[in-house]
């Protein structure tokens, strides 16, 4: 979708928020592909408004994969922005759209900038999976935490595409090196774990076509996973 004021964050925010209203007022479930994750809050504030056919006005459980928990309301981010990359997993919550309590972060990792940088999603009522605890508790494990947690509540998926190694996925906006993240086949075997819950659609976020190498890997990736995505909304419609 166009932003003619792409410098204004907070602009962009409503209009995304404006057109991703009428796609759940028409009971249709999209999967995005693009831009940066503050995204992601404009597209949940407009499925999961209250006139929602998606979601009947009920609060959506998130999926959400991301190297980062993406819920720093107290940081100022870029140019003053307020709805931000950083800040949408924090202001949903706050706001009604994303019941935290219902929700899975996972894939956390990197160089911390303070001690408790997972602290906001506690806070919140997130479960968070680190990498680390991905590797102790293993894939299936972590698959039923979240089917337990979202339920029968309307399930949005959430793919920041920097949860993969950069070995994988080098094309992104904050790469985090230090720490082995998922392969392709961890996050696929993560993503069709949610299949037969109720999907409403999904992103993938983050990819930067202008680092990706010569052969475009990242955006391979990307449509990689936007596929799982669609297979999972295609799947429930039809079962
Ligand atoms: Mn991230």
């Amino acid at each position: 979708m166009p932003f003619p004021e792409a410098n204004d964050n907070e602009l962009c925010i409503e209009r995304i928020t404006a057109f991703f209203r009428r796609i759940a007022e028409a009971g249709a479930r999209p999967v995005a592909i693009g831009g940066d994750h503050s995204v992601t809050g404009g597209i949940l504030q407009g499925l999961a408004a209250p006139s929602s056919r998606l979601t009947g006005g009920r609060k959506v459980a998130l999926f959400h994969l991301d190297a980062h928990i993406d819920a720093y309301e107290s940081i100022p981010h870029w140019l003053g922005a307020r709805k931000s990359a950083a800040h949408w997993a924090s202001y949903l919550v706050r706001q009604g759209q994303v019941d935290a309590s219902r929700s899975v972060q996972i894939g956390m990792r990197g160089n911390p900038r303070t001690a408790d940088w997972l602290g906001p999603s506690y806070e919140l009522g997130y479960e968070v999976i680190p990498i680390e605890r991905y590797r102790e508790l293993g894939p299936e494990r972590c698959i039923e935490l979240v089917r337990e947690r979202a339920g029968d509540a309307p399930v949005y998926i959430t793919f920041d595409l920097d949860c993969l190694d950069p070995s994988v996925a080098p094309a992104v906006s904050n790469l985090e090196p230090a720490f082995t993240g998922f392969t392709i086949d961890e996050a696929t075997r993560l993503l069709r774990g949610a299949r037969g819950l109720d999907v409403i659609g999904g992103d993938v976020v983050c990819l930067l076509p202008t680092k990706d190498s010569p052969n475009q890997i990242t955006a391979m990736v990307a449509a990689a996973i936007a596929f799982e995505l669609i297979g999972l909304v295609a799947d429930r419609l039809v079962a």
